[in-house]
């Protein structure tokens, strides 16, 4: 290679990495109450161990960026933290809406396994579900465009640190029985053209798993 065209190369691979840098990949973090979500914005905020959170997310916080940096690659996102409770949910569509969501993270935890009547989960996935694939914001008004709908749904199951040995799973993933009630909705999605991502995390103690998830959704939808 010429030194001109090295050199090409190398300032290429600059401007890609101050636009990766600058520009901003919003993200939708949702899931019902105490699932982990204001855990996985600190543990993005500060990579390493995050604090027991004890107090509860009240409404919307300000939306603020974060940057993920694994193998050398690096971008940035913007989430904003919301609480988990049903009366908070009309703030899902709210943030969805105004920030124009590209990729959003649904978490759930494993108490639908540990109390089968326990439905939050279930319940907070198809309000989302129904939410996302509505063709219009409010019913009967503005249509949604097509880049209003998000490139992927991620449906990750954390606290796997706690769950994980009890209901240990052979083969891939995806077939894991935390996602087994979750399945209808994606199914819905797919039919929307939208695709899912199931993963499984520990968002407070590990932040491989967690960066590692994040950047595989930006790069792989
Ligand atoms: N064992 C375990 N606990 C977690 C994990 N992530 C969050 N928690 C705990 O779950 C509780 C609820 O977390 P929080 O982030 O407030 O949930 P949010 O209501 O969805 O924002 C807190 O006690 C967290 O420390 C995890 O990966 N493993
Ligand atoms: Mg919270």
């Amino acid at each position: 290679m010429s030194l001109m065209a090295g050199f090409a190369v190398v300032a290429a691979d600059i401007a890609l990495g101050i636009y990766h840098k600058l520009n901003t990949i919003p993200f939708g973090v949702y899931g019902a109450t105490r699932v982990g979500k204001t855990t996985l914005h600190n543990q993005l905020r500060t990579r390493g161990e995050v604090a027991d959170i004890k107090k509860r997310t009240v409404g919307l916080q300000r939306a603020t960026r974060k940057s993920v940096k694994i193998d050398g690659d690096a971008r940035t996102l913007k989430t904003a933290d919301i609480g988990g409770e049903s009366k908070y949910w009309d703030l899902w569509k709210k943030d969805m809406k105004e920030r124009k969501v590209d990729y959003i993270i649904f978490m759930i935890d494993d108490r639908h396994l540990e109390q089968t009547y326990n439905l939050e989960n279930q319940l907070a996935w198809s309000y989302l579900v129904d939410l996302v694939c509505d063709d219009y914001w409010y019913i009967g008004k503005k249509r949604k465009k097509k880049k209003q709908f998000p490139k992927a749904v991620g449906l990750w199951a954390n606290k796997y640190d706690k769950w994980g040995k009890k209901h240990n799973h052979e083969g891939p993933i995806e077939d894991h029985p935390i996602f087994q009630s979750f399945k209808y909705g994606m199914q819905r999605l797919h039919d929307k053209g939208i695709p899912t991502h199931k993963y499984i995390v520990s968002a407070k103690s590990d932040p491989e798993m967690v960066y590692r998830g994040v950047m595989t959704m930006i790069k792989d939808y």
